[in-house]
């Protein structure tokens, strides 16, 4: 019933704003998007249509500007880039749009093809915005016959029916990233039912769409949209409360929340850091602190690294140009120091305890020094990622790994599709090798033997072996997608567990992975755990086969993974690791035990629990106002277990792990464990 009204509300929206929208767009031909650092508003034409302000819905010939500064005044803090994600297949090639650098430049471009047009930011994939160019002489919406999706995986670049399933799956992910109360809120678990289902609203509007060449349906009975999402049964499930492990971690873990809204903050300054107790204490899998920096105006916190004491943790802002020192035990600010747009991840180096920062929007590594006695940062050098002999476009660094002894720093190079090793003795780029469409993030064996690059728009892994002389891809990309058929939805894995039964209309989606991010190497390196925000799951890599061995399901838009201590249990005396994962738009906190009973396989992992990460009581320097706890992106255990950093801890965190956790990859580095 809820469903039913739901709908017919947005109906309602979508026929009433869009006909006030098509009657001035048509008077003007012409549309303009503000591009902005607003959670959910990143395209904003300032007009809602069924509760999005990032779709705009024309005739053919109309003009759409993207606006990035008015008058050289920059709309935003941030650099981004207006590119073309997905269009109709049949769109002329100067209907299409990029550009070679970030940028804070205005854009246009004039479109006449009929069909769906989506936009996105290149340093920063959740930003979109899309265009339906309709033809007006025919009933319902033009999508086109057949739609392209930037990007090449191993099989080529992506061409699919508008009817399909993967369609389906790019349009009901563009209403729930573009409207913030799409957004999976785990605070309405405690609803009564049916308020307790997540139900995104989608416009339910007839769409002209085609499977095989054929339209679907006739004039007279076109397929629906929301009805035709709504049955794909992505949706409608109850929301669960929050079960919490029963096993417990080691320490706390920080989450940035980056579409958190605070009050003294703007919203044009979003994000807070959500603070986590998984230690054995009474208040623990509750956040415990939340941390917005409103007199610095952090502007979208994305990552964070600690100290070696862990006194300090140093955090990024994604959309700004700072990095911030804070102190870990109080969450007190100690220091903002400017770097360079768009500073994304951050790593401390093992044996020189200096900081590195990827300048997503920009070309280099910030490198900064620590002072050992007040531990406040002072920058060193820009590292270029260019390979010198080959330099190209800006690499625009986004998610780099450091190596377990400080020798070597790879980083995914999100605007050449490729990756750059630099190596800290020889002081260069020894090698930048091709991985795929829009490289991310990297994870590293704990030896630094091979490192794994996921590639957003190229829906795989690329593999680098660095024992090889230059260093050197390492067998094909490993593609997330499971064999995931477009057109039908299924899936050709194995992993799926029941096995799914997806079709067009009816039988349960199958899991996939695709837009892969985050994608770290567990610290005793027998796997790569990777969040994938197309498919809203969780992929697990055994290292040993370089196979995705299980998929399990995560939340809309899932993002980060990091790695934290696990306490012993009968189970698994030794402790092991949890994994936690953090999802953009959903406030939970999942924790996921993908070894419980520490035999080194993940066929029995399991979500132990989550944390709602939404809190208006904890302690703040700026009370939360909306998102609450959304935006879930960077992640980071404290005290830090991966090989190399793990033997550095000071005693009282040291003395908290096991002998396994203290040496997680025996032989490889000295000293051989934290405690002397
Ligand atoms: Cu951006």
């Amino acid at each position: 019933m809820k469903t039913l009204r739901i709908l017919l509300i947005a109906m309602g929206f979508l026929y009433g704003a869009s006909d006030l929208g098509l009657a001035s767009e048509n008077n003007n031909n012409h549309v303009t998007f503000k591009v902005t650092d607003v959670p959910g508003y990143w395209y904003d034409t300032g007009v809602d249509i069924a509760g999005t302000r990032s779709l705009a819905i024309v005739t053919p010939g109309t003009s759409i500007d993207f606006l990035q500064n008015i008058n050289g005044t920059p709309v935003a803090e941030a650099r981004h880039t207006v590119t073309s994600l997905l269009w109709p297949s049949n769109a002329k090639s100067g209907e299409l749009i990029d550009q070679d650098a970030a940028n804070q430049d205005n854009h246009h471009v004039t479109l006449k093809t009929p069909g769906l047009y989506v936009y996105v930011c290149k340093l920063h994939p959740y930003m979109l915005g899309a265009v339906i160019v309709d033809n007006g002489n025919t009933p319902g919406l033009d999508i086109g016959k057949q739609l392209t999706l930037l990007g090449v995986t191993k099989e080529g670049t992506l061409t699919f029916d508008s009817a399909s399933d993967l369609a389906l799956r790019l349009l009901r992910a563009f209403f729930i990233v573009t409207n913030p109360s799409n957004w999976k809120d785990y605070t309405k678990a405690n609803l009564p039912y049916p308020h307790n289902i997540y139900q995104p609203t989608y416009p339910n509007v007839p769409v002209r769409v085609y499977s095989g060449g054929s339209l679907v349906g006739t004039d007279d009975n076109l397929p629906k949209l929301g009805d035709a999402i709504i049955a794909q049964g992505y949706d409608g499930k109850v929301i669960p409360a929050q079960q919490k492990p029963s096993i417990n971690g080691v320490g706390e873990v920080w989450v940035d929340t980056q579409f958190e809204l605070t009050n003294v903050k703007p919203d044009k300054f979003p994000g807070t850091i959500s603070v986590v107790e998984v230690d054995a204490t009474t208040n623990n899998w509750e956040v415990k602190r939340k941390i917005a920096l409103p007199q610095q105006n952090m502007n979208n916190g994305h990552n964070m690294w600690p100290s070696h004491n862990q006194k300090q943790v140093y955090q990024t802002e994604w959309h700004g140009k700072s990095l911030f020192v804070l102190e870990r035990a109080t969450g007190k600010f100690l220091q903002e120091i400017e770097v360079g747009h768009d500073p994304a991840h951050v790593m401390t180096r093992v044996d020189t305890q200096q900081v590195h920062t990827g300048l997503n929007g920009e070309d280099g590594v910030m490198e900064l020094n620590r002072n050992p006695v007040t531990g406040l940062l002072t920058k060193n050098r820009v590292i270029s990622m260019q390979d010198p002999a080959h330099p190209t476009k800006p690499t625009q660094p986004h998610a780099h790994w450091m190596g377990h002894d400080g020798a070597t720093m790879a980083t995914p190079n999100a605007n050449t599709g490729d990756s750059s090793l630099f190596d800290f003795d020889e002081d260069k780029v020894v090698s930048k090798l091709p991985t795929g469409a829009l490289s991310i993030a990297v994870g590293m064996m704990p030896n630094s033997s091979f490192y794994y690059v996921s590639n957003y728009l190229g829906h795989d892994l690329s593999v680098v072996n660095m024992n090889t002389l230059p260093p050197s891809r390492f067998g094909d990309n490993i593609s997330v997608l499971l064999g995931y058929d477009p057109s039908t939805g299924s899936t050709t894995g194995t992993v799926n567990d029941p096995p799914c039964t997806a079709t067009l209309l009816g039988g349960h989606p199958c899991l996939i992975g695709g837009l892969p991010i985050q994608t770290p190497v567990s610290p005793d390196g027998k796997f790569v755990i990777t969040g994938n925000t197309l498919g809203g799951t969780i992929t697990i890599l055994d290292t040993t086969t370089n196979k995705v061995v299980k998929v399990l399901a995560c939340d809309p838009g899932c993002h980060g993974v990091n790695f934290g201590a696990k306490s012993g249990s009968l189970q698994n005396p030794n402790g092991g690791y949890y994994a936690y994962v953090t999802s953009k738009f959903a406030n939970r906190l999942i924790v996921l035990d993908y070894d419980p009973n520490g035999d080194g396989k993940a066929d029995d992992a399991v979500i132990a629990g989550w944390v709602l990460l939404a809190n208006k009581t904890a302690p703040n320097d700026d009370r939360t106002t909306g998102n609450l706890g959304q935006g879930g992106q960077g992640v980071l255990p404290i005290p830090l277990v991966y090989n190399g950093w793990v033997q550095k801890l000071p005693t009282e965190w040291c003395t908290k792990l096991s002998a396994s956790q203290r040496t997680p990859f025996p032989g490889t580095t000295d000293p051989a464990s934290c405690l002397h």
